[in-house]
C-alpha cells in the first residue's frame, strides 16, 4: 500500500477518472491540485478544499507537487507531464494507484477490439460461478472505485492509454486479444501503440497467466518472451501448449496439467471474432478454476454489448444493425465479416490517423453502397472509391434516411464507422443511440 496522507498530488483531467481519483485521494488525506484544460468542468463532485486550476492558461506550479496522476486521455507530451518528468516528480496513473490499494485477484484485458465484450462476458461467468467480481476499467467504472467495495476479484478492461504510466500493476491473468490501427494520432506507429499494450504483462511473475492470440502476428510475437505462463487461443491449430483450441463444437483447453472441454454449441454471440473472444473468456475462467458447465451456461445467455453489432429492427425486410462501437478499422472489419451481405454501410466520423485500405476486400465482397459522414468522409472516399459505390453526406440523420431509401428487402443497413464520434457526438454511445432512434422512427 502507498501512503498519500499529507502528500500534495496534482490530478490532470477531471473526467470520470480524475473525479474518482480526486475523491479517493481526498478521503485519504492528500492535499489536491486539480487541473483540466477545460474551464467548464462539473465542480459538484470535486473535493471542496482542492485547489482548482482550470483552463489552458492556468497551469499549476509544479514545485510543491509530490505526485502527478494524469487521466488516460492526457497524452504523454502534455506540457505539464513533460515538466513533471523533467523535474523528477513521480507520475502514476489511476490503474497503478488503484492496484497499490487492492488485494483482489486481478484479471486484465487489452487489445484493439473485443476487450469490452470479453471483460463483460468474463464478469458474467465469474458471477455465475458465485464469485463477486468488480467489472470495469476502460469499460466505464474506473478500477479505483472498486476499493472499499465488497469484491473478491477484479476484471479490468485496460486501454493502451491506461498502460502508459503503470509501474507495478500486475494482473494474475492478463489477456491480449489483438492489435490493429487505432489511436495513431497519439502514437508514432502501430509498433509503439502495441508496445504500450504489451506492458500488461510487464510485472507478471512465473505463476501468473498470459493469455495471447496466436492468430494475431503482432500479439503472437510475444510468445516465448513473457515471464508468465503463456496460454494461446485462436481459431488456428495450436502447435504449442498450453493452449485452447476449437474442435468441432467444443473448446479444448490444455493448460499443461490437465485437459478440459467447454461446449460452444449454445454460444449466442455471432461471428468468428466472437468465437475467439469466447475462447479468451473460457481460457481465463478455466485457469481461475471455473467449471466448464458454468461457462457453457453463460455462453448460452450472453447476447453481447449495446452498440456492438447490435440488431436494432427490421423494416420491410431490411435489417438495421448498430455497431457504433466500431471506432476503428479492425472493428469495422469484424462487423462486415459478421453481418450478411448485401450491406449498406454507414461509416465515418473523426479520422484516427490509420489506413482504411484493409477494408477494401470485404467492402468489395459485401457492401453494395457506403454512405460516408463526418470529418473523415473525404479521406475514406479516396481510399475506398473503386471498391463499391460511395456517397458522402454530412450527418448521421441524412445517412440513415438515404440508406433506408436505398435498401431493398434482404439487405442490412449497418452503422460501423471505423472512426470515433467526437465531431458530431459526445461519444460512441450517443451516436449509437441516435442511430437507433433514427432507425426506429422510419
Ligand atoms: N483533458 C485535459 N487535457 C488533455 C486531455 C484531457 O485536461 O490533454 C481533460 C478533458 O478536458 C476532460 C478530461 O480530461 O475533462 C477527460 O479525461 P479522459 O479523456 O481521460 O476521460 P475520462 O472521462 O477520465 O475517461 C477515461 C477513458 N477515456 C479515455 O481513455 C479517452 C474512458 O474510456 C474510460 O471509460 C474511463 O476513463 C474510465 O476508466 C473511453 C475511451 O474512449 C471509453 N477509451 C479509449 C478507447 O476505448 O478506445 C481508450
Amino acid at each position: 500500500m502507498m501512503d498519500v496522507a499529507g502528500k500534495r498530488v496534482l490530478v490532470i483531467g477531471l473526467g470520470v477518472t480524475g473525479r474518482s481519483v480526486a475523491r479517493f485521494l481526498a478521503a485519504r488525506g492528500a492535499s489536491l491540485v486539480l487541473h483540466d484544460q477545460r474551464i467548464d468542468v462539473d465542480r459538484n463532485e470535486l473535493p471542496r478544499d482542492a485547489e482548482l486550476r482550470l483552463g489552458r492558461d492556468r497551469l499549476p506550479e509544479l514545485n510543491s507537487i509530490d505526485l502527478v496522476i494524469p487521466s488516460p486521455g492526457v497524452p504523454r507530451d502534455y506540457a505539464l507531464l513533460r515538466g513533471a518528468v523533467a523535474a523528477g516528480i513521480p507520475v502514476l496513473n489511476e490503474l497503478e494507484l488503484a492496484s497499490r490499494f487492492l488485494s483482489d485477484t486481478m484479471v486484465a484485458i487489452t487489445g484493439t477490439n473485443g476487450k469490452s465484450t470479453v471483460t463483460v462476458m468474463l464478469g458474467e461467468v465469474l458471477k455465475a460461478a458465485e464469485m463477486r467480481p468488480f467489472v470495469g476499467g476502460n469499460l466505464g467504472t474506473p478500477l479505483i472505485d472498486a476499493i472499499g467495495c465488497a469484491h473478491d476479484i477484479a476484471v479490468v478492461e485496460v486501454s493502451s492509454f491506461q498502460l502508459e504510466w503503470i509501474e507495478r500493476f500486475r494482473p494474475r491473468v492478463a489477456i491480449y486479444l489483438n492489435l490493429s490501427d487505432d489511436h495513431l494520432y497519439r502514437y508514432r506507429d502501430l509498433e509503439e501503440y502495441g508496445s504500450f499494450k504489451a506492458r500488461i504483462f510487464e510485472n507478471q511473475q512465473s505463476d501468473d497467466w498470459a493469455i495471447i492470440n496466436r492468430d494475431d502476428p503482432h500479439v503472437w510475437r510475444l510468445n516465448g518472451r513473457l515471464k508468465a505462463r503463456t496460454l494461446s487461443f485462436g481459431l488456428s491449430r495450436a502447435e504449442v501448449r498450453p493452449a485452447i483450441w476449437l474442435k468441432r463444437d467444443h473448446l479444448v483447453l490444455d493448460d499443461g496439467a490437465r485437459q478440459c472441454r467447454v461446449s460452444v454449441a449454445s454460444l449466442k454471440l455471432q461471428g468468428r471474432h466472437n468465437l475467439a473472444n469466447a475462447m479468451a473468456v473460457a481460457a481465463a475462467a478455466l485457469v481461475l478454476g471455473v467449471e466448464p458447465k458454468t461457462i457453457e451456461r453463460v455462453f448460452g445467455e450472453f447476447t453481447g454489448l449495446a452498440h456492438r453489432i447490435e440488431f436494432v429492427r427490421e423494416r420491410n425486410g431490411v435489417s438495421f444493425v448498430d455497431d457504433s462501437k466500431g471506432t476503428n478499422v479492425g472493428a469495422t472489419l469484424e462487423a462486415l465479416a459478421a453481418v450478411a451481405a448485401p450491406i449498406i454501410l454507414i461509416a465515418g466520423g473523426v479520422d484516427k490517423g490509420g489506413d482504411y485500405s484493409p477494408l477494401r476486400a470485404l467492402m468489395k465482397e459485401k457492401v453494395r453502397r457506403a454512405i460516408l459522414i463526418g470529418e473523415a468522409r473525404h479521406k475514406m472516399r479516396a481510399a475506398l472509391a473503386d471498391v463499391t459505390e460511395i456517397e458522402v453526406t454530412e450527418t448521421l440523420a441524412e445517412a440513415v434516411a438515404r440508406a433506408a431509401a436505398l435498401a431493398s428487402r434482404g439487405e442490412t443497413v449497418l452503422l460501423s464507422p471505423a472512426c470515433s464520434s467526437f465531431d458530431q457526438f459526445r461519444n460512441y454511445e450517443e451516436r449509437g443511440q441516435k442511430f437507433k432512434e433514427l432507425a426506429r422512427a422510419l
